[in-house]
């Protein structure tokens, strides 16, 4: 495209470092290694139709979910990448029970640890929709030059120094944010980059699309059921009736929505009593983007950032989106207040 300037991921990195404090250039070299992984793990999920890493591993991971191959090699992938970078000193995954520390003296000394989840809704990987890895950085707190401890991991999501996604799709995307607005990449597989594509997204206040798991209704919450009705009822002034829109892959159903406007939700089911969503690797990661970019997310009473993790896999409520839809949902919340389901 004529006088189209490609920037790069590590271009813009590189150009932004100085939005940290006594930036020097670890952060760089840490996502700079995240981007690597995802350009791997990219390339493993295109073939995934034509080799045999499609399937069960066999395994099953902490959620009692079964492994499939490709949750595995994104997994073992990315933890390869950060131990790399000599600046993450641990990694929480949703594939490993326990913190994963490293112990050389690099990576003893680095100054961040990451949590994620290597590929998000892998149940989709054998229909072919797209799927995802969902990443969220802090800085350590037990000192540098031992190993990290799990107190690291369990810092409220409002001291992230950065989040980000990375969606194989129709195209692959890398969208992050270190909190001073959410920028996408886009790879170009002809020359291995991400490029910047998404400038200072902004999420619209209010967007066409509900993303609910409709099947879960005899057991939402009062609030919940009616603000689903909410968005049925005929209300051109309003947009309504809103659209419903549900691929069961948190960071698909997101990144439609970050982009379009629109909510998600994941309340509290009968078969999830406290959501099925993980506090540390899901909700805080997308809520940073979802906040970064003028949205919102909460429980549907309290703000996710704000919530101090107890347990590395605990799971909460999750509705996040268009800031006035996220606030129309804890409306219904609280006008109509749960009777116990
Ligand atoms: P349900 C995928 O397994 C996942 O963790 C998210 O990506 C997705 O939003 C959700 O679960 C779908 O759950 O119960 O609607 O199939």
């Amino acid at each position: 495209m004529e006088g189209y300037t490609i920037k790069t991921l590590t271009q813009f990195i590189i150009e932004r470092q100085a939005e940290f404090p006594y930036a020097t250039g670890e952060f760089t070299r840490l996502l700079y290694h995240m981007g690597i992984a995802a350009k791997v793990v990219n390339k493993k999920v295109n073939k995934a139709g034509l080799v045999d890493i499609l399937g069960l591993a066999g395994d099953v991971n902490v959620q009692g979910e079964e492994q499939k191959k490709l949750d595995v090699f994104a997994n073992w992938r990315f933890i390869q990448s950060l131990k790399s970078s000599g600046e993450c000193c641990g990694v929480a995954s949703e594939e490993n029970q326990e913190i994963i520390t490293f112990d050389d003296d690099l990576s003893l000394d680095g100054n961040y640890i990451v949590s994620m989840d290597p590929l998000d809704g892998s149940s989709n990987i054998d229909v072919n929709v797209s799927i995802g890895t969902i990443f969220s950085i802090y800085r350590r707190i037990s000192p540098r030059g031992t190993k990290a401890v799990l107190e690291d991991f369990l810092q409220p999501g409002s001291k992230q120094v950065c989040a980000g996604y990375i969606i194989y799709g129709s195209s692959t995307m890398l969208v992050y944010t270190t909190g001073h607005g959410v920028y996408g990449f886009t790879l170009d597989p002809s020359i291995g980059e991400f490029c910047l594509s998404h400038y200072d997204i902004k999420t619209p206040e209010d967007g066409p699309f509900y993303s609910i798991n409709e099947g879960n209704y005899a057991k939402m919450p009062r609030g919940i059921q009616q603000y689903i009705k909410y968005c049925q009822v005929e209300d051109k002034s309003t947009g309504r009736p809103y659209s419903a829109r549900y691929i069961g892959s948190l960071v698909s159903d997101f990144h439609r929505n970050l982009l379009k406007g629109g909510v998600f939700l994941y309340p509290e089911t009968a078969a999830a009593p406290n959501g099925k969503l993980r506090l540390i690797y899901e909700c805080n990661p997308i809520a940073f983007l979802a906040e970064s970019a003028g949205g919102k997310a909460s429980t549907g009473s309290e703000r996710i950032l704000d919530i101090k993790p107890t347990s590395l896999h605990q799971r909460v409520p999750f509705i996040v989106g268009s800031k006035n839809m996220v606030e129309r949902v804890e409306e219904k919340l609280t006008e109509y207040p749960s009777n116990g389901h």
